[in-house]
């Protein structure tokens, strides 16, 4: 067998084995076996990327990087469709059909909640995927639209054709991709269609391959060249060739029908793998679809009936005021515990004090709560008709709950704030800096988990933290904590005393050290006992530390306090060592000042910066005569023009991933 034919072999296998897997979920090959053929198959490509396909297997693992999505124009415009919102309108929707002469089946399909996708197929193979864009010019997906599992590399029918669908996120995919969020200190993504529109927008694939993207098949735009008559006969042709089609579509004979399959998924809506925003109902005759046209915008032969957004009832118990960093005082309606969109809320923002005056909502009411598509409860509205007349009036509260000090309401700002500098509520700050991501980095100890525990009285001070395990019975008792949260953060804090010195030192907040800068003098200096004990003049000696903060180190090392902390730290067992790698050596960076700029589609600047001070290289965030390479992402700004001013070499995006690439960096 030739290495063509032997290629050719392992993208069927391959091929098959991904559709069985993923497409029918009955999985035909181990794991192990998948990855043998793969690993033969990228092996082959190497040796000869004159056989590789355009579709290989291979590039379901993305590594695609564009530099901007390329306009794709629909022949047949991508429509949307009518939303409905009560049955009266489908009952509307039914007569108006049944008037103009039909009897209409329907088909009634989940109204998946993703983003749409055209998909095209040239003699069975993958050509391009794109979005729908304004319906008639779309953007050019393909390379991420191949690693989507469920989207066939191959149909198969050796034909050519244009199928449409929706390209969605699970919910279990939204959960775990904000659970590392999370750790990372980034906002939550809000709900699936937002994280995947924005997975399907990356420019680098590999992006895109991580994010477990799924599709959904609805649509076929020109069915009479298939010899196709009705809607169901479309989906079910789409399935044999490989498709991904839902398996709850359903063939209703009238009104009722649709009526019953509403009912029945308003109930299962809340249990399904994926997000659902409602129905859509369309005429199953594509006879009977031709007669009935479109309206410029709209077909006539299908509505989308979208569910209410939930909505519960519960009762506002009372409203507390909690005091974030910044000394900003939020109101926070707590609520008697109750199950919305499949999850438990017993806490939501009132966000100020106009906010609850403008609903006239009163501590004791029974209120509406809902999450309309988003994770974050909102209170509605009080039910006025439920008050019994012993509900308490709201009041703002004039002092910080914390500190005492009367608060103050900046002018034409809706928000009151703690004017206190001094107040303990900054003090949070100080200790959610602590334990954040670039400083300890302590996995699931977020800003709100420390404000709690702070206004609790569980922690004052840093030490407090490595304490925490003494109040283990109490926390478990809190509301939103239960046994395993508290244990997760635990061992999560136990574990952060191993950190390396450098985010021990960035931990501390000492004013004008970032975490570049601890790095620095953790390498040089190997210890916090060390560091402590240098002047400032020996500080100076070192790169980039200027007279200010060698004097902020030198006098902060000089405080009793601060040196009763570490010293306490280190009875309690954090390491003060650096433990990080040396440095690497390149000589395209070693030595070298950086400053980047725009956006880098293959990587974010924390990494990129990361990744140039590993290497001895100094990144830094404005433009000078001693900066020795600016590098040039998307949308860059003055830095750019700075730098061709002052002819200092710019590298762009490709130069930056050559550099990178070959030193194994990515
Ligand atoms: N979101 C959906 C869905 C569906 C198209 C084809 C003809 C007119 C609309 O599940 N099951 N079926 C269609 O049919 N469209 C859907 O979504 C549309 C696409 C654009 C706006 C809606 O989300």
């Amino acid at each position: 067998m030739t290495p063509q034919e032997r290629m050719a072999e392992l993208t069927h296998i391959l091929d098959e084995a991904n559709y069985n897997y993923y497409v029918l979920d009955e999985p035909t090959i181990t794991d192990q076996e998948f990855d043998k053929y793969l690993r033969e198959l990228e092996k082959l490509e190497e040796e000869y990327p004159e056989y590789a396909s355009k579709n290989s297997p291979t590039k379901r693992v993305g590594g695609m990087v564009i530099d901007k999505f390329e306009k794709i124009e629909h022949k047949i415009p991508m429509l949307s469709l009518p939303d409905v919102f009560d049955e009266s309108e489908i009952e509307a929707f039914d007569e108006r059909i049944r008037k103009a002469g039909f009897h209409p089946e329907y088909v009634c399909e989940l109204k998946i909640d993703g983003l749409s996708v055209s998909l095209h197929y040239e003699n069975g193979e993958l050509l391009t995927g794109a979005t729908r864009g304004n319906g008639t010019i779309g953007e050019d997906i393909t390379h991420n639209v191949q690693t989507i599992k469920t989207v066939p590399m191959r149909l198969k029918e050796p034909i050519s054709i244009e199928v449409r669908g929706e390209i969605y996120m699970s919910k279990e995919t939204l959960a775990k991709l904000n659970l590392e969020r999370e750790k990372l200190d980034m906002p939550l993504l809000q709900n699936c269609r937002n994280a995947a529109a924005g997975s399907i927008r990356q420019l680098d694939s590999s992006v895109a391959a991580k994010r477990n993207l799924d599709t959904w098949i609805y649509h076929l735009p020109n069915p009479e060249d298939y010899g196709i008559k009705t809607q169901f006969e479309s989906l079910e042709y789409m399935k044999s060739l490989g498709f991904k089609t839902n398996p709850n579509n359903r063939l209703v004979k009238d009104l009722k029908g649709i009526l019953d399959f509403i009912h029945e998924y308003q109930e299962k809506r809340v249990s399904l793998p994926y997000d659902i925003d409602g129905v859509v109902i369309k005429v199953n005759d594509l006879e009977m679809q031709k007669r009935l046209g479109f309206t410029s915008k709209y077909p006539r032969w299908a509505v989308a009936y979208k569910f209410p957004a939930e909505e519960v009832l519960t009762k506002l118990t009372d409203i507390i005021f909690t005091v974030g960093r910044t000394g900003r005082i939020t109101p926070n309606a707590v609520l008697e515990p109750v199950i919305v969109m499949g999850s438990t809320v017993k806490r939501a923002t009132l966000h100020n004090e106009d906010y609850i005056v403008e609903k006239g909502l009163k501590i004791g009411d029974t209120v509406s709560i809902r999450k309309a598509g988003d994770v974050i409860p909102e209170v509605v509205e009080p039910k006025l008709e439920r008050r019994t007349g012993n509900e308490k009036d709201f009041q703002m509260i004039t002092n910080c709950p914390i500190c005492g000090t009367t608060l103050e309401k900046k002018k034409g700002q809706v928000d009151h704030f703690c004017p206190n500098a001094h107040c303990p509520a900054r003090h949070i700050e100080g200790l959610i800096h602590f334990v954040s991501r670039h400083a300890m980095d302590i996995d699931g100890f977020g800003e709100k988990i420390m404000e709690d525990f702070f206004n609790l009285g569980f922690i004052k001070s840093i030490p407090d933290i490595y304490h925490l395990d003494h109040h283990r019975e109490d926390l478990i008792e809190l509301e939103g904590y239960g046994n395993k949260s508290v244990d997760n953060l635990l061992d999560a804090i136990e574990e952060s005393k191993k950190n390396s010195m450098e985010k021990l030192l960035f931990g501390l907040g000492i004013e004008g050290i970032g975490d570049k800068t601890a790095l620095l003098l953790s390498r040089n200096y190997k210890t916090i006992e060390n560091l402590s004990t240098k002047t400032k003049e020996e500080l100076l000696e070192l790169r980039d530390i200027g007279p200010t903060l060698a004097e902020n180190i030198v006098s902060y090392f000089q405080d009793v306090d601060n040196q009763e902390l570490i010293h306490t730290l280190s009875e309690i067992g954090l390491n003060m060592k650096f433990l990080g790698e040396e440095l690497k050596s390149s000589d395209s960076i070693s030595g070298k000042r950086f400053v980047v700029t725009g956006t880098i589609s293959f990587m974010g600047r924390d990494e990129i910066e990361r990744i140039i001070e590993s290497y001895g290289g100094q990144a830094s965030g404005s433009v000078s005569s001693k900066t020795d390479v600016v590098i040039v992402g998307e949308k860059a700004g003055s830095k750019e023009t700075k730098a061709r001013e002052l002819g200092i070499p710019i590298w762009d995006e490709n130069t930056l991933y050559n550099v990178f690439k070959e030193l194994g960096e990515i």
